[in-house]
């Protein structure tokens, strides 16, 4: 690994960072600006996307205009950027937007003209100034401020501080994995893994945690190196054996242990956590030896190490069979390991194709074909894509008519003709509206190969409603995103879950576990409760740019921790099964 070449990409990020504020400004600048507003987020995640440093696309802005989103004026900014480490019209956007209210701005519910508003009128400045016109009652005395909404707004701005400083999963892994690379580049190291909540791959992590085995002699030298890592804005601690580091933007601390090669597998087991399964395993070498901790496995006499240098050997000492990191939450998975009962668990290499994504026939950054010869580059192993791009009363997101729907499936036939296969499948993600009913007729829908129905808006009607209605409709295959939560931002609706898994259940209709990063949606536990109801799951991107093909790894991962096998997880299955999966449930309708 090269060093360089990792601070290289952080000018993508840092790039990117700018262009996301700059869309925000212009966001809260009102609709006049909103095709800027627009145009920044796309090419904040194309520079995100790209395989390469910026850099190396920028030798002129003609070469810039080359990549997907960047038209010449952002092309400009960014070699401006590239030469002078500045951009003008970024400066002046924060002479003109208090920049503290672009976090507000993304909270649930406020949005921008409600940010503007509220900034005008009181002359909010910043999440405190907020809080306290809220408390203080001078925010309810304005208009359009009834008691309903400023609870919602209440709610919010609460789960957003219950979750502050944590890292949304993606973020906390791409951090991570850009430190690990330099911290096992540093001489001395033998070997350096992540841990924590980051390698049980928790939907959020608090801090990163890196274990390095080295012989004690390298200790100093590598504590040296790590607190020096680039991008450190303070050193929290520093000592022999541990230290911890803030990065900046998005601000995150990282810790690091280093042990002697001997103690890897009992430290790796207990930086790795969680603290509740430590906690069991604890007890139970109480019971049948005498301790355990970082350094190993203990007999009566607390001296005999029985195990240690692997994580196994210490399972296996303990009489259990060894336990993926994302089971270690203590649901379970000690009596599971006992009685060598644990799930096999699914993998991105079992997948064989995605089952939601959206092209530019809606709010999708690309073409059909781009979709399509990008999933067959990143997974060589699919056999095929859905693309279900959004049904017309879902206009944010531009959603298509019947005829519109009737052109797509033409490009997709002619998409298909030249990979020479049905590789691209035509489906839809279809809304479910405030009364249970979808927004496409039934004759629209049976010329899709797969349904699934999803909720937009109205989350405060009766969902448990909505998703029965849905689940019970002979044409829809799969719900999407299902309790709609976004993650540090709107927890779940109030749903009778029990219920609506029971009827998936009996209906033949399958679940997503949707892999965006900020829904990761059903979450972990509910996925649990639904394969545990006899629900099938789905594992799906909901890409709506060909860089988020990649986020399967993150829905994967949330399938793992439900425990979910192979056999939970329908496009595990080839097309055949999918279809047999949908057929099950329109023939047993046909017989009702
Ligand atoms: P996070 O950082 O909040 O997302 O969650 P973790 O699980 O990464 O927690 P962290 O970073 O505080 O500690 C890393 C691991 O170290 C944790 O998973 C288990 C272990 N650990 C930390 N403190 C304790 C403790 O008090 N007791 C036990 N048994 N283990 C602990
Ligand atoms: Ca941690
Ligand atoms: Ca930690
Ligand atoms: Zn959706």
């Amino acid at each position: 690994m090269d060093i360089a070449n990792t601070e290289d990409w952080r000018t993508n990020r840092e790039l990117a960072d700018i262009f996301t504020r700059m869309a925000g400004c212009y966001r809260y600048l009102g609709n006049t600006e909103r095709f800027r507003a627009i145009a920044y987020e796309r090419a904040a995640r194309t520079l995100a996307g790209l395989p390469d440093d910026i850099s190396t696309y920028a030798t002129d802005t003609a070469s810039l205009d080359r990549l997907p989103n960047i038209g010449e004026g952002i092309a400009e900014r960014i070699l401006e950027y590239l030469q002078t480490g500045h951009i003008a019209t970024w400066d002046e956007l924060q002479r003109q937007v208090p920049i503290p209210l672009l976090d507000i701005m993304e909270i649930q519910g406020m949005g921008p003209a409600t940010t503007k508003s509220l900034h005008e009128a009181l002359g909010i400045e910043d999440r405190q100034d907020l809080e306290d016109a809220i408390r203080d009652g001078r925010v309810s005395k304005l208009r359009g401020f009834g008691p309903k909404r400023l609870e919602n707004i209440r709610k919010a701005l609460k789960l957003d501080k219950e979750s502050h400083g944590r890292l949304r999963l993606d973020t906390a892994l791409r951090i991570g994995e850009d430190l690990l690379r330099q911290v096992r580049a540093i001489p001395c190291v033998i070997r350096a893994e992540l841990a924590g909540s980051l390698r049980r791959r928790k939907e959020t992590i608090g801090d990163i945690d890196i274990l390095v085995t080295c012989a004690a002699s390298g200790r100093k030298s590598i504590i040296r190196h790590f607190t020096r890592t680039p991008g450190v804005s303070r050193v929290l601690a520093s000592g022999d054996t541990k230290a911890s580091i803030l990065l900046a933007s998005p601000e995150v601390q990282a810790d690091l242990r280093l042990v002697e090669p001997e103690a890897f597998g009992s430290a790796f087991l207990y930086l790795t956590g969680s603290r509740e399964h430590n906690i069991r395993l604890r007890s139970l070498a109480r019971e049948r030896h005498g301790k355990i901790n970082e350094y190993g496995l203990f007999g009566p006499d607390g001296k005999e190490r029985l195990a240690g240098d692997t994580e196994a050997s210490v399972y296996q000492a303990l009489g259990l069979a060894y336990i993926e990191p994302e089971l270690r939450e203590d649901r379970g998975e000690l009596d599971l390991a006992a009685r060598n009962r644990l799930p096999s668990l699914v993998g991105v290499r079992d997948m064989r194709g995605d089952m939601q994504m959206h092209s530019v026939w809606s709010d999708g950054a690309t073409d059909i074909a781009t979709l399509a010869s990008e999933a067959l580059r990143r997974f060589p192993r699919y056999e095929y894509i859905v693309i279900t791009d959004h049904s017309p009363s879902v206009r944010i997101a531009r959603g298509i008519d019947p005829k519109g729907f009737r052109r797509q499936w033409k490009e997709i036939d002619r998409v298909n003709a030249d990979i020479g296969r049905a590789f691209v499948k035509k489906g839809v993600e279809v809304d479910i509206l405030a009364d249970g009913s979808l927004d496409l007729p039934d004759d629209v829908l049976e010329g899709f190969e797969w349904v699934t129905a999803s909720i937009h808006s109205g989350f405060r009607k009766d969902n448990t409603e909505r998703l029965l209605h849905a689940c019970r409709h002979r044409l829809v295959h799969g719900i999407g995103h299902p309790s709609g939560r976004l993650l540090m931002k709107r927890e779940p609706y109030a749903v009778d879950w029990p219920a609506v898994f029971r009827s998936a259940a009996e209906t033949g209709t399958s679940m997503e576990i949707n892999a965006q990063p900020d829904r990761l949606d059903l979450r972990d536990d509910l996925a649990r409760q639904a394969v545990a109801a006899g629900v099938r799951l789905t594992v799906s991107t909901d890409a709506h740019h060909p860089s988020q093909l990649d986020h399967i790894h993150l829905g994967i991962s949330q399938a793992r921790r439900a425990g979910c096998t192979r056999e939970n997880i329908l496009n595990t299955l080839p097309w055949a099964g999918v279809r047999r999966f949908r057929d099950a449930k329109a023939s047993s309708y046909a017989t009702r």
